[in-house]
């Protein structure tokens, strides 16, 4: 059996989608948060997950809050770390300790339009097709090897919440697939690259057609 901990920031509907996967061999040791208010915290409790609260504006500066944070996760020694729309960029120390164990979703086709507000600057920046990836983290923000990606198609009218929700629907299929295949062994790291085994066209996953989103 994997241990996998999960780090949210808010409402965690990715973390919801990765527990109500049910993966086999994968059990979901704890949800930790950086912010008291988290509306995730609440259904992971509810499922009968461990919780906790690392509240970074408690630290002097991001080494102290990461070593804290660090040891609230290793209290579960998890195989696996999830960032699921987790808001606070993390230390090369903190990274290099869950080196090649340290997953995150990113709101946009990496390695386009890493950082915040993703979708508000696809939008600016007229892209016709925009997305979601799985990726290793690594003390680079967002370049780690990607796992996998879904495209979404940007359409006329979209706003940021219309574009935002479409790819949402993408993260709740592909990170649940993430896990998944990290659970199996499946996926190793060469170089840059994240290799999936079993997958001939590693890492890719075009949506459904628009009408089916
Ligand atoms: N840390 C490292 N070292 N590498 C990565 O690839 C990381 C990471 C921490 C988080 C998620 C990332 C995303 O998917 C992630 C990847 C937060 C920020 C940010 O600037 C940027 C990227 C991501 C997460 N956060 C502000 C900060 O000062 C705070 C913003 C807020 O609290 O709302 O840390 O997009
Ligand atoms: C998701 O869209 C995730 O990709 C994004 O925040 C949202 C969290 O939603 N992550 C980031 O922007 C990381 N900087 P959720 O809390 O419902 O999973």
């Amino acid at each position: 059996m994997k241990s996998i901990v999960i780090l949210i920031s808010g409402r965690g509907s990715n973390m919801e989608a990765i527990v109500q996967a049910a993966i086999p061999g994968a059990r979901i040791a704890a949800v930790i948060s950086n912010r008291p208010n988290a509306g995730g915290l609440a259904f992971a409790a509810a499922q009968g997950i461990a919780t906790a609260v690392v509240d970074h504006t408690a630290y002097a500066d991001r080494a102290a809050f990461d070593a804290a944070l660090a040891a609230v996760i290793n209290r579960h020694a998890p195989d696996l770390v999830v960032l699921a729309g987790f808001m606070r960029v993390l230390t090369p120390d903190f990274v290099r300790q869950y080196e090649g164990r340290l997953i995150n979703i990113h709101p946009s086709l990496l390695p386009s339009f890493t950082g915040l507000h993703t979708h508000q600057r696809a939008l600016e920046a007229g892209v016709r097709v925009h997305g979601t990836t799985v990726h290793f983290v690594t003390a680079e923000l967002d370049c780690g090897p990607i796992i996998i990606q879904a495209v979404v198609p940007v359409m006329a009218g979209d706003d940021e919440a219309a574009l935002s929700a479409r790819v949402l629907a993408q993260e709740h299929r592909i990170f649940p697939q993430a896990v998944r295949w990290i659970v199996e062994d499946r996926v190793s790291i060469d170089g840059s690259v994240a290799r999936v085994a079993g997958v001939r066209e590693p890492g890719v996953l075009i949506s459904p057609p628009p009408e089916d989103v």
